[in-house]
């Protein structure tokens, strides 16, 4: 499955593909391919730097994290103290499962080398000698093909002792996680990692003051390290003459729903969705869309009224979302706006952690509320309730699961509070009345 959707990869009309660049040829995992598209030598430079100038070099091309955030990497970096006597790790989060998001785990199985790269870049920089891959275990596929780019890495000489003669000894484990969505957040991973049931802890501390084993720790996603070895590679000065000002540099976007190429499609920060909708075939034929995600569920939802909205921080930010994942899933005017956003709700009440309260009753609140709406069986006052309950979760709960939870169900009342009446005047769901008794 995901060797079809990277094949889609690359729309040529914007950008020379970076990330993807050779995602179709039929061997692009290995360290042989690698190496005939320039691979290690973003790290050959690096090596010959002292770490402060690659933590700064980094800095100045302006990369932002590629998990949802877009905390600067470079800056990152630099909270790690220095001289402290402590380890140092670097965590790479690998738990992909923002709904929508599929983009690093492409990345992984078609060229682990870039993340593999990047790491020794990112751990020479913040003088580390342990990195960790934290991914999703659920995709045995791509287990085992970042276990062999290991393997092939450590023969090469690019990992183990003494990394091409520059002092550096980088050892990286791989480590498959058991398929919580919380432990994508930082810090419930860094429990997870160390054997612990993953929830998350409270900040500060921040990770890079007291992270893995309360060691200062770098925690980024695979995308952010895998764009490092270009950056180092081919210059700052080119990354940035791509994106924004404040959001510099290519990207992946994930496209899903009913689209006519679903897939993941490599183009500069700053694009909007209808440049990605028209070079990718746009909304499935004789539809329209009606509403989508710039990052997945978490992020307020878009209607086609936000086609033009430039999908980087601040476009998105500016017009009242989230860039997030860059999880673009699209819905056309067949999609019940209730029904989609019981689906994400009951997704978020199922994967909460449990540790705080408005998080871990609020959500199955919300899914009852809803199912109910769905069903037919809902009053008008639950709408103002559903508002509620959300307003209790939001900025209230103590990590983002909730901040996320909450979203849809804002959004959702906001741009379409007619359908959610629809469904209560008219005692079921317009779109599949037989859908209607479901839930009864
Ligand atoms: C040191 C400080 N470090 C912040 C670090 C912090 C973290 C990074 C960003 O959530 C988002 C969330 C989801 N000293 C620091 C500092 N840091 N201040 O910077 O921190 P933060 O709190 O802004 O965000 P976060 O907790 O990392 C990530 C959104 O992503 N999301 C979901 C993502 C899901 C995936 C996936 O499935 N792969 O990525 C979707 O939108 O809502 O806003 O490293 O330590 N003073
Ligand atoms: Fe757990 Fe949800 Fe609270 Fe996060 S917000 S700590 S997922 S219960």
């Amino acid at each position: 499955t995901v060797a079809a959707e990277v094949s889609k990869a690359n729309p040529e009309k914007l950008l020379a593909p970076v990330l993807s660049a050779f995602w179709d040829q039929p061997d692009s995992w290995t360290l042989e391919t690698y190496l005939r598209h320039e691979g290690y030598a973003g790290m050959r430079k690096a090596l010959a730097m002292p770490p402060d100038d690659v933590i700064a070099y980094v800095k100045d091309a302006g990369l932002r994290g590629r998990g949802g955030a877009g905390f600067p990497t470079g800056m990152k970096w630099q909270f790690i103290p220095q001289g402290d006597g402590k380890p140092h790790y670097l965590v790479v989060n690998a738990d992909e499962s923002e709904p929508g998001t599929c983009k690093d785990i492409p990345l992984l199985f078609a060229n682990p080398h870039s993340l593999i790269e990047g790491i020794v870049i990112a751990c020479h920089a913040i003088r580390s000698n342990h990195a960790f891959i934290y991914l999703r275990g659920e995709v045995v596929p791509v287990l085992r093909r970042l276990h062999e780019a290991v393997r092939e890495a450590y023969d090469a000489g690019y990992l183990g002792r003494d990394i091409l003669g520059s002092g550096l000894d980088l050892d990286v484990v791989v480590h498959a996680g058991a398929g919580a969505y919380i432990c994508g957040e930082e810090t419930a991973l860094l429990d997870s990692l160390e054997g612990r049931r993953g929830q998350p802890r409270l900040r500060p501390p921040f990770p890079a003051v007291a992270g893995l084993y309360a060691c200062p720790t770098v925690v980024n996603n695979v995308e952010s390290i895998a764009s490092v070895p270009a950056i180092m590679n081919k210059g700052k000065d080119w990354f940035r003459t791509m994106g924004s000002e404040k959001s510099p540099g290519f990207t992946l976007y994930s496209l899903s729903g009913h689209v006519t190429n679903p897939g993941q499609y490599e183009a500069p920060l700053g694009i909007t969705l209808r440049q990605l909708l028209d070079m990718s075939g746009g909304i499935r034929p004789g539809h329209r869309l009606k509403f989508w995600t710039p990052g997945g569920s978490s992020t307020p939802m878009f209607t086609d009224e936000h086609l033009d909205v430039p999908l980087d921080y601040e476009g998105v930010g500016a017009a009242g979302s989230m860039l997030g994942t860059k999880a673009l899933q699209c819905f056309d005017e067949t999609t019940c706006v209730v029904r989609a956003v019981t689906r994400w709700t009951e997704f978020y009440a199922h994967e909460s952690c449990g540790k705080c309260t408005p998080c871990r009753e609020g959500t199955y609140w919300l899914v009852q509320l809803l199912r109910d709406i769905e069903a037919g069986k809902g009053r008008m006052s639950d709408l103002d309730k559903l508002n509620d309950i959300a307003d209790n979760i939001n900025g209230k709960s103590f990590c983002a699961l909730g901040d996320g939870a909450a979203s849809p169900i804002f959004s959702s009342l906001k741009y379409f509070r007619p359908e959610y009446e629809q469904h209560i005047t008219g005692k079921g769901c317009p779109f599949d009345p037989a859908r209607s008794t479901a839930w009864a």
